[in-house]
């Protein structure tokens, strides 16, 4: 158990033209964790594909950058404890279809590309990655919620 474990967050292109990021933020809010870095971006080609190389020879991975770049994005940083598996745990599955109802894919994915929101995976140092890809040390901010005495 972690507890100010780090985690990489992105409400995808679909989940910002839908309107649904605020939402998105409050459900992790809610659930305790604290973010700790935020951008509004447009991610470049060359960003896509570093941030999905893992995927590079599977046949969806054009359409996926493709995808990934058609819009802004709200890349995040959130913290707390075994941040990776919370944040995986209320993503809910890849596929819509299988997504828990409860869960931001089983809420309001629409089909496996249009899944609102990435998250990284439980992987050894996954998370780090990310973080480092999208955001400079400076851009993550160190401070205390108030509720954090007594949730942590
Ligand atoms: P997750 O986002 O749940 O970690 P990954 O890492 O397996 O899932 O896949 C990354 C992204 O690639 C998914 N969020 C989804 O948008 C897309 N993807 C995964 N599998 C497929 C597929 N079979 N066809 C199209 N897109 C896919």
């Amino acid at each position: 158990m972690s507890d100010h474990e780090r985690t990489f967050l992105m409400v995808k292109p679909d989940g910002v033209q839908r309107g649904i990021a605020g939402d998105v933020v409050s459900r992790l809010e809610e659930r305790g964790l604290k973010l700790v870095g935020a951008k509004f971006m447009q991610i470049s080609q060359d960003l896509a594909e570093q941030h999905y190389a893992e995927h590079e020879d599977k046949p969806f991975f054009e359409g996926l950058t493709d995808f990934i770049t058609s819009g802004p994005v709200l890349a995040m940083v959130w913290e707390g404890q075994d941040a990776v598996a919370q944040g995986r745990r209320m993503m809910g599955a890849t596929d819509p279809l299988d997504a828990a109802p409860g869960t931001i894919r089983g809420d309001y994915g629409l089909d496996l590309g249009r899944n609102v929101i990435h998250g990284s995976d439980t992987e050894e140092g996954s998370a780090e990655r990310e973080i480092d890809l999208f955001f400079d040390d400076d851009e993550l901010v160190d401070y205390e919620r108030v509720d954090e005495s007594w949730l942590y």
